[in-house]
């Protein structure tokens, strides 16, 4: 089958952000647009004879066409085999799970995660390499630097797949295989967690609510919870995968899955609720009336990581982003453990998962998992918490409290400014900076600023150093402010607050974050000049 050469134009806009190119389904659907940012990819890797690729998405819009147009980019470029979900679908931890399972080259996953998808949506590419964790900065930095100079990128005239049809085609020289990814992840996942726990806790009357918000987890969800595990068929809501997600938000938080934070905060509400995101890396996880911040769910899995099975010899260490708060080091510290903090962004996990450093690792985002992948894994978070929940027979919130009880509190909450213009949002960071210089000393209220900056890490494994990644004040007593803008968004600018004080004293447990952080956050308003920069006088979503 001869190779095509087709000639094109660089683009300028094709840097990956936090995690990959995330742009609108329009910008995708330009001429060349896609296939520019695979040759990129291709590119920036040495691909040798015999090397398989693994290839899915979230199932958003365009995904389909991007695995037809990426399949013949991928027979050109010499690979020999290409793992492809059936119908073009696999969640990104199915993705990253086999590509180690297969040990394939790399992978490439077509989400834009929680963003919304439809004709209007967003779109999104992304390469994980052999480890199956997304490509380091250095990888994606070679990505962008080729990307502005391409002029031709490679495919071939083929016909194409039936992605609905599990086996091996011919496409040229190279064997595509439409692969179940589903059976290779719940075969992992059961390989992991007491599965004969967990069916006796749903056999004796406990009952869960799951949303898979019309996203990529519902087949994974009705396979584990369902079919494996024996909870109920009602126990899984929105389980239908849809190109735009039936309309909604993808993003399991407190704002956007409100169908599920309804039932768990109505009357009769189920023991256990979570929600997992577009394609499925993200937890939320609730209990009755009863919200699990992610920073706390990470050192609570940490605390109690022996009593599922994959995890019985203990943890090496964990990690957390910055931004994620400081629960987790307090477990690590009462373990004995290391607890590394990393900028945002799951590709900075990686390297210390693969020298062993590491087996949790976890981010205020949503985001928890551990060295099984290298990605973050949503519905792994939600059966370790089954797991918890099937050892230790209590609540949700009397798991929490327990933890708290004994830890202390690290009193958490992230508000989110979306879809503000550049312009302000990038003022306010610059003001925010500017004033670090004279803000060491100074006094609001109870709290004295301790230290501020720019936090910047150096890689302990391989020494490099990612810089601007988040302004930190830091109070005497611990208690931090964090301001970064997110690197996921498609429109505008999203600012994105940290508050975290820590608070010892159990009679205050029980108290709302939004209260106990009040000082904190009048305190962001005023340095930032919130309002009458951006002119919003409240968060879009609350965390
Ligand atoms: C991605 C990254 C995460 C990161 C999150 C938020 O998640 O994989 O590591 O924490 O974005 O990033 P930001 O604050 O820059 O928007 P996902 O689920 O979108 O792939």
């Amino acid at each position: 089958m001869p190779v095509l050469t087709i000639a094109t134009q660089p683009f300028n806009d094709q840097k990956p952000g936090t995690s990959g190119l995330r742009k609108r389904v329009t910008t995708f659907q330009q001429a060349h647009y896609l296939e520019n940012f695979v040759q990129a990819i291709f590119n920036s890797i040495t691909i040798p004879a015999n090397a398989t690729l693994v290839l899915g998405g979230d199932g958003r819009f365009y995904n389909r066409e991007a695995i037809q147009t990426i399949l013949k980019m991928a027979a050109a470029n010499g690979f020999a085999r290409v793992l492809v979900g059936q119908n073009g679908i696999l969640s990104t931890p199915a993705c990253s799970c086999v590509i180690r399972k297969y040990q394939a080259l790399g992978g490439i996953v077509l989400s834009a995660s929680h963003n919304p998808g439809g004709a209007d949506g967003d779109f999104g590419i992304k390469y994980n390499q052999a480890n199956g964790g997304p490509a380091s900065e250095t990888v994606t930095d070679a990505i962008y630097a080729i990307s502005k100079t391409l002029t031709h990128y490679q495919t071939v005239a083929a016909p194409d797949i039936a992605l609905e049809v599990l086996g091996d085609y011919a496409m040229g020289e190279m064997v595509v295989t439409v692969i179940d990814g589903v059976a290779d992840y719940a075969d992992l996942m059961e390989s992991l967690f007491d599965f004969g726990a967990i069916r006796a806790l749903f056999a004796s009357g406990f009952r869960m609510q799951f949303d898979a918000m019309h996203a990529v987890t519902g087949p994974y969800a009705r396979e584990i919870f369902i079919r494996r595990l024996g909870a109920s068929a009602a126990s899984v809501m929105n389980a239908v995968p849809l190109p735009d997600f039936g309309g909604g938000h993808p993003d399991p938080n407190l704002t956007y899955a409100h169908d599920l934070v309804a039932i768990m905060y109505g009357d009769n509400a189920p023991d256990f609720g979570a929600a997992s995101d577009g394609d499925g890396d993200r937890n939320m996880i609730l209990g009755k009336h009863f919200f699990v911040n992610p920073s706390d769910s990470l050192a609570l899995i940490a605390a109690n990581a022996t009593l599922a099975p994959g995890y019985k010899a203990g943890i090496a260490g964990i990690a957390r982003s910055m931004p994620t708060s400081a629960a987790a080091d307090r477990v690590a510290a009462a373990l004995g453990i290391p607890c590394f903090e990393t900028p945002t962004g799951w590709k900075f996990f990686g390297n210390l998962m693969d020298a062993g450093k590491v087996t949790l690792c976890g981010e205020e985002s949503f985001g928890t998992s551990s060295s099984h992948v290298r990605e973050k894994d949503g519905l792994w978070a939600v059966l370790f918490w089954l797991n918890i929940l099937a050892a230790r027979q209590q609540s949700v919130e009397a798991i929490v409290m327990d933890h708290w009880a004994k830890f202390g509190r690290n009193v958490y909450s992230r508000h989110d400014y979306e879809g503000l213009p550049n312009d302000a949002a990038n003022g306010v960071m610059t003001l925010l900076k500017a004033s670090f210089a004279s803000l060491v000393g100074k006094q609001f209220g109870k709290y004295t600023v301790a230290l501020c900056d720019d936090f910047s890490y150096t890689d302990p494994i391989d020494g490099s150093v990612s810089t601007g990644q988040g302004l930190r004040i830091l109070f005497t007593d611990g208690s931090r402010i964090v301001f970064r803008l997110s690197g996921t968004g498609t429109e505008g600018a999203t600012l994105r607050i940290y508050l975290e004080a820590f608070d010892a004293d159990i009679r205050r447990h029980g108290l709302d974050a939004q209260v106990l952080l009040a000082e904190l956050i009048a305190i962001a308003a005023q340095l930032t000049e919130l309002r009458s920069r951006t002119g919003r006088i409240a968060p879009t979503v609350i965390t």
